[in-house]
């Protein structure tokens, strides 16, 4: 016997659809989860389709079966592909240039390519906290997303944005969130209504072109100089063969590829690092704990190396903790192969389901104090005791993030060096403002930040 899946009231034709927020649809679905908390899922009506939501560990533990289940390019992932193409993120599971990429890019990935990247993050990080050592009030969200930009583009293609030298956020920063924006925008507009928009569809156009434009500069540099024998993620693509098969991967290809790095490689990063800073002004006695880390490892002023970073321990638990209460992809989405059930829930062949990880990741059933921002959950004894399913910040399988540890290791030198020079507060009392650009971050979030030697 097969149970039936809650799912609220909607309209005839449009069914759920514009009960979603155009400008919040997470916060939207987070309240439906706590709304339905009991039964793990709800099904909604979406422009025609019927999509699931899940976030109950159990059932989310059978989406992650990928026997069973293949990652699903619907809205929004299908209109990111309007830039994405077939890139890493949005390519199709079964086109065959996804095993291709992948298996040439798994190399500039190793623990050994990070070791190799440090220099070039250790350089964009002071950018930060030379900055931030002349400031008074900053933009957090903004300085990370110039932090991560730069990171990306130097140890991936060699390119300099050089964002700390501008006041404004680079144009292509902006033509991308305005992309982004308008993706998300689309996820619930009919496509005769995106058609009869033409003013948006000229600005989306105009501003994927920025960004197109941006990124042939970047291989049009490197082809320039030569560049043969460089083993950055550029260097691989225009010369490494995937070792399976041989294939090389085309011109169109890469351009997709290097327009996804560019955005999947910092986007997320930088909400990380927002949300890490308000979570420990939230919570002094982590805080306490992260000064006394980065006091014990990085004395004064001592030039962290990949080896100290690799010795934190607080700072990287802070980092998890902060991926449970805030993670930056607020979902990622998976199809069946086949009709099946999950918990006794019918799911149809090819049916959407959304796995939404605020709720997953604040579920109950699988943890403890879950409002509780709690670094000691992740310590060596703790974290084999949480719920396999319950914990997916960078997605499941062989679609997960390619990026997870690029991202954590620019994210423990970020962080430890802002604390190592800086005692930090938030005298206007930010209350948790959450923008969404299909990611999240915190919006117009300042701190205040005060060189701690010069007051010691
Ligand atoms: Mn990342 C896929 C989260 C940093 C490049 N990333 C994913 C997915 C999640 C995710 C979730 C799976 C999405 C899906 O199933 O639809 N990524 C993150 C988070 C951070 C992050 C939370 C930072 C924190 N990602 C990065 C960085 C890079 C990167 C940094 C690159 C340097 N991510 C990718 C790529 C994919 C991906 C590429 C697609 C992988 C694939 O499908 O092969």
């Amino acid at each position: 016997a097969t149970r039936s899946i809650p799912s609220p009231q909607g309209l005839p034709l449009l069914g759920n659809t514009l009960q979603v927020p155009a400008h919040s649809p997470d916060a939207h679905f987070e309240k439906l989860a706590a709304e339905y908390r009991e039964e793990g899922l709800f099904q909604l009506e979406l422009l025609g389709r019927k999509v699931l939501f899940v976030y109950g560990p159990d059932l989310v533990a059978e989406l992650c079966d990928e026997t069973r289940f293949y990652k699903g390019i619907d809205p929004p992932l299908s209109i990111v592909r309007d830039f994405g193409g077939d890139g890493l993120f949005t390519a199709r599971h079964d086109e065959p240039v996804w095993g291709h990429a992948h298996r040439i890019l798994m190399p500039a990935f190793s623990q050994r390519s990070m070791k190799a990247y440090f220099p070039q993050m250790l350089e964009v990080a002071r950018n930060l906290v030379d900055k931030w050592a002349v400031s008074d009030e900053v933009n957090v969200p903004d300085d990370m997303t110039r932090l991560t930009l730069d990171t990306i583009s130097l140890t991936g293609f060699d390119y300099r944005f050089n964002s700390f030298d501008s006041p404004e956020l680079h144009p292509f920063l902006q033509a991308m969130g305005r992309t982004l924006t308008e993706a998300m925008l689309r996820n619930r507009q009919l496509p005769f209504v995106t058609k009869l928009k033409k003013k948006q569809e000229t600005a989306y156009r105009s501003d994927i072109k920025v960004m197109q434009d941006l990124v042939d500069d970047v291989i049009r540099r490197r082809r320039s100089t030569g560049g043969s024998g460089a083993k950055d993620l550029l260097g691989l693509m225009l010369e490494a063969a995937d070792p399976r098969s041989g294939e090389r991967l085309s011109d169109e290809n890469i351009r997709n590829q290097v327009l996804t790095f560019l955005i999947a490689g910092h986007e997320t990063t930088s909400g990380l690092l927002s949300f890490a800073l308000y979570n420990l002004l939230r919570n002094p006695h982590v805080l306490a704990r992260a000064y006394a880390e980065v006091d014990r490892l990085l004395p004064g002023d001592t030039v962290p190396t990949y080896d100290t970073i690799m010795k934190l321990d607080v700072i990287p638990r802070i980092l998890e903790e902060t991926l449970r209460s805030w993670s930056p992809i607020p979902a990622f989405a998976v199809k069946s192969f086949e009709d099946t059930e999950i918990g006794g829930y019918p799911v149809r062949k090819d049916q959407t389901a959304v796995i939404l990880l605020g709720p997953l990741h604040k579920n109950p059933r699988a943890w403890e104090r879950p409002e509780e921002f709690d670094i000691d959950r992740w310590l060596p004894e703790n974290r084999t005791g949480h719920h396999p399913a319950a914990y997916k910040p960078f997605g499941n399988g062989e679609r997960a993030c390619i990026g997870r540890q690029f991202a954590l290791t620019e994210a423990k030198l970020a962080l430890a060096m802002v604390l190592q020079r800086f005692a930090i507060s938030d005298p206007d009392a930010y209350r948790m403002k959450v923008k969404q650009m299909l990611t999240l971050k915190p919006e117009d979030f300042t701190l205040r930040v005060r060189e701690r030697r010069a007051h010691e």
